[in-house]
């Protein structure tokens, strides 16, 4: 895989214009107030984790609890229909953020990987044998490809691995070859949280429905960052986490076509969905209740809610423009550390995520350095470990942006680095 060494060409005048913007914006996450020790500010750089909370979504959760704290779907008293209603408001929410087609169409989840659970055990057990086979990337995150590995070793299906190019972006010469009637489902993520790669969904979704093949887009690194809109892409699947688009911990979305949904058994079971229960047998709720299983997490979905207002406030044409501008700047500010080596494909054509080596040191001793300065950046294999296999690496440092990061933390993460190799790379 190609290492990025590029000879850097800095103009930050666009940069400069939108951070009049970020500036303001970081006013609403009252954790940037905060040092991380007495002099010491955070500088945080590892929204690919998790990204911050502004004060309006700390808000609506407590405001949830302080007026509406009720259970859901069941009380027939004030606010307990308070609480249902603020529920399924926030249900119709992510539904026109995602252009679902109605929003029955939306599971809540946990996140992410319950969401990709939920289709690998629900859809797979139903629907795969032996024979089938399930398409997955060699840049996936382990929420992705472990549940895959899981439910085809279950059913006898295949799972086959879409190789990546030199610059880590998927090769879709091999996908067209991997793709046959045998292929039932592709799972594909929209961002890599390692290498910054952006798959092109669009080919992805027309290719794999050519073969007869359903799409599943692991959305965890592309929603929070350039949204999704699942009629025009035409996935089947979309999953995705509120925690990483300002939301809180603990909700996530399951998209799915609605005649998919119908067809496909309930995984979890118990309360709430079903629709008539004997002793002996039980009805499923209509979706997307049946999946719904239990009392669900009623005031996070309502603060994801919250969330996505934010950010259709800000919008994803600013977002995208913003996070396009700092991460070609770090791209190559980054160059200047003395044996510093970038992951991934090209700064133009990569998400808010930069990946890097640095020649003679460990990722954790970096990142634990670079805490010294207040900067927060995650190292190890990033839940990617295929991945870094095939880089020849055990781990790497990640640096990760939003709409709230500066140029100025981009310098002093660079600054953390170049003392980081002067203190511990002269003395190994
Ligand atoms: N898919 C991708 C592409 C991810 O980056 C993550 C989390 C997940 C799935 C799982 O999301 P969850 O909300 O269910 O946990 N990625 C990371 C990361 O890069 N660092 O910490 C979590």
């Amino acid at each position: 895989m190609n290492e990025r060494t590029t000879t850097p060409v800095r103009d930050t005048s666009e940069l400069n214009q939108l951070e009049e913007r970020v500036r303001r914006l970081r006013t609403d996450f009252p954790i940037l107030a905060r040092e991380v020790r007495p002099g010491v500010p955070l500088v945080y750089l590892d929204t690919a984790a998790t990204s911050l909370k502004p004060v309006r979504v700390i808000e609506a959760l407590a405001e949830h609890y302080r007026q509406r704290s009720a259970n859901v779907h069941r009380g027939i008293y004030a606010i307990a229909e308070e609480a249902t209603a603020a529920y399924e408001a926030a249900r119709e929410k992510v539904a026109r953020f995602i252009n679902a087609r109605t929003p029955e169409e939306v599971v809540f989840t946990r996140g992410t990987t319950e969401s990709i659970n939920l289709v690998a055990l629900s859809w797979g057990r139903a629907n795969l044998r032996a024979g089938d086979e399930v398409i997955v990337s060699e840049l996936e995150h382990h929420a992705n490809l472990v549940p895959w590995q899981q439910i085809c070793r279950q059913t006898g299906a295949t799972l086959r691995h879409l190789r990546l190019t030199e610059d880590g972006e998927l090769d879709l010469d091999h996908f067209r070859q991997l793709l046959s009637e045998r292929t039932k489902m592709v799972a594909v993520s929209g961002g890599s949280n390692v290498l910054g790669t952006i798959p092109p969904l669009h080919e992805i979704v027309r290719l794999a429905h050519e073969a007869g093949a359903l799409v599943l887009v692991d959305g965890a690194q592309s929603v929070p960052h350039r949204g999704c809109d699942v009629q025009a892409l035409g996935c089947d699947f979309l999953a995705f986490s509120g925690h990483k688009m300002c939301g809180p911990e603990g909700i996530g979305v399951l998209y799915g076509r609605r005649e998919l949904l119908e067809a496909m058994p309930p995984l979890y079971t118990g309360g709430e969905m079903v629709k008539k229960v004997s002793l002996t047998e039980a009805r499923w709720n209509d979706v997307p209740w049946k999946f719904e299983a239990g009392t669900p997490p009623v005031a996070m979905a309502v603060a994801l809610g919250t969330a996505i207002d934010y950010l259709s406030e800000i919008g994803f044409s600013f977002i995208e423009a913003h996070e396009a501008a700092i991460t070609r700047y770090a791209y190559e500010r980054l160059q200047e550390v003395p044996g510093l080596r970038i992951w991934g494909p090209p700064a133009d054509r990569r998400g808010a995520v930069v990946s890097f080596s640095i020649d003679g040191l460990h990722p954790h001793d970096v990142a634990q350095f670079v805490d010294r300065f207040g900067v927060a950046v995650r190292a190890g294999h990033h839940c990617a470990q295929p991945l870094h296999e095939l880089l020849g690496l055990r781990a790497t440092t990640r640096a990760s942006f939003y709409f709230y990061n500066l140029a100025e933390e981009v310098d002093r993460l660079v600054e953390a680095l170049q003392e980081t190799v002067r203190k511990l790379v002269r003395r190994l």
